[in-house]
């Protein structure tokens, strides 16, 4: 899929060929995408979560995905303390909103940078490209540049669904080609700080 998305954007934007044939207008996705930043690296005293989380851009074709992510959406190029996000439009990236409340992540650190590209941006591609058999289970993926160790995690909606659950966390190490465990945990536990914070499932 990655191959024939970025296969797909190279021939949409070919100049039209000499015999005057027209290049393949823009390519649609299947529904629209929106990034998100949060910068937390000059945090504001007293600032309540969320008050420096940003909706930044929002896109349906390959065209503009490619110029986005070529241009900003690099985790590489975030400062400490810093988040991209990239949710399904109309739902935002925080516990509060309707679709993420009962959801839940999929979440791992990873030690190096580059690496952290290449599965952000490994990512973005099965999920644009509705690689996922439950994508409707999907709510977006969050990249976290922090201090120590960078993470990456992918939000879904049913929690409790622990099958689902299993079965997307599988398909992600796939399609990141990730080899070490990757935990799911519950927001709900996140929001009470309740001691299984840690998680509930794991692949
Ligand atoms: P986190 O980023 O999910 O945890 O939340 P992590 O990865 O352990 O920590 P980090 O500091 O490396 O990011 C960290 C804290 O941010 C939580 O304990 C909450 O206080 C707050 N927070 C995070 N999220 C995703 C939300 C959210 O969606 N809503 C609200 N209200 N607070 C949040």
């Amino acid at each position: 899929m990655a191959a024939e998305l970025e296969t797909s954007a190279v021939g949409a934007i070919q100049e039209p060929s000499a015999d005057g044939t027209e290049a393949k207008g823009p390519h649609k996705l299947e529904r629209k995408w929106t990034f998100w930043f949060d910068n937390q690296s000059k945090p504001k005293q007293g600032a309540a979560w969320g008050s420096s989380l940003r909706n930044v851009y929002t896109f349906d074709t390959v065209e503009e995905f490619w110029s986005l992510y070529d241009q900003v959406f690099k985790p590489s190029n975030l400062p400490a303390n810093a988040d991209f996000h990239l949710f399904k439009t109309g739902i935002e990236p925080k516990w509060e909103d309707p679709e993420c409340a009962n959801g839940g992540k999929w979440s791992f650190t990873v030690s190096r940078k580059p690496q952290l590209d290449t599965m952000w941006l490994e990512t973005l591609m099965a999920l644009i490209g509705e690689q996922f058999e439950e994508g409707e289970e999907i709510c977006g993926v969050v990249a976290s540049v922090r201090q120590r160790q960078d993470k990456l995690a992918l939000w879904t909606k049913t929690a409790s669904n622990e099958a689902v659950q299993t079965s997307i966390g599988r398909k992600w190490k796939e399609i990141i080609d990730y080899n070490d465990k990757i935990v799911y945990s519950f927001h709900d536990d996140a929001r009470r700080e309740k001691s299984n914070r840690g998680g509930r499932y794991n692949v």
